[in-house]
């Protein structure tokens, strides 16, 4: 089995949060997308999406999307620790607020991005003015992401969550890739952020 990741990148870093939690390792082999790596046509034949992170299994199927590649490793893993909720209630809140913070915040980052730094325009069109858009998308979900935080230890439960990993790889994507300050103007985010940078899965 094998994990094709381009480790710097923000999804690659979400899935190997995921495993170091969940306590699992497994072969990586790298896949540098700045440099059009998955743009080969082998690549695409193995990918849906063409992108980063894919799992190729042993027997030649291969997933894509970082979190079906979590639900793959959390299915399989006999002790797993329930980070996609632990009763029904919890599961759903689990994917409603994961959903939430990948399409208002982390996706409206990545096209914000894209568009605007034109990192990969060698292979889409880039809009200026969409890119802009989104960046205001992101910081019109920050308040959100704040009141749910207020009194809270986690996103959704009284333990660590996918939501969590999605939303600290979404704020560091925000605050690094689109100087956005978060940190500094949202305290209760500032405190969440803080607390998760010190467990070693984040490290
Ligand atoms: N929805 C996908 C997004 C994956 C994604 O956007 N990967 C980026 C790196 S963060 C990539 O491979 N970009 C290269 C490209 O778009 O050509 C997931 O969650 O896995």
């Amino acid at each position: 089995m094998k994990l094709y990741e381009f480790a710097p990148t923000p999804s690659s870093r979400r899935v190997s949060i995921f495993l170091k939690e969940l306590g699992v390792d497994v072969e990586r082999v790298q896949v540098n997308v700045r440099e059009g790596e998955n743009l080969t046509d082998e690549f695409k034949q193995k990918s849906v999406n063409g992108k980063v992170p894919m799992l190729e299994l042993d027997c030649g199927v291969t997933i894509c999307e970082s979190v079906a590649i979590c639900r793959y490793f959390h299915e399989a893993t006999p002790n797993r620790k329930n980070l996609f909720g632990e009763t029904h209630l919890e599961t759903a809140q689990v994917e409603m607020w994961n959903r939430v913070v990948e399409f208002q915040g982390l996706f409206a980052g990545f096209q914000a991005f894209r568009n605007i730094s034109g990192v990969y325009k060698d292979r889409e069109t880039c809009v200026e003015e969409w890119g802009i858009e989104s960046k205001r998308r992101v910081e019109s979900f920050l308040p959100q992401l704040e009141q749910q935080l207020t009194g809270k230890p986690y996103i959704v439960t009284e333990a660590l969550t996918i939501a969590d990993i999605t939303a600290f790889i979404f704020v560091g994507f925000a605050e690094k890739a689109l100087q956005i300050e978060v940190l500094s103007q949202y305290p209760n985010i500032a405190r969440w952020f803080k607390d998760l940078s010190q467990r070693p899965a984040f490290q």
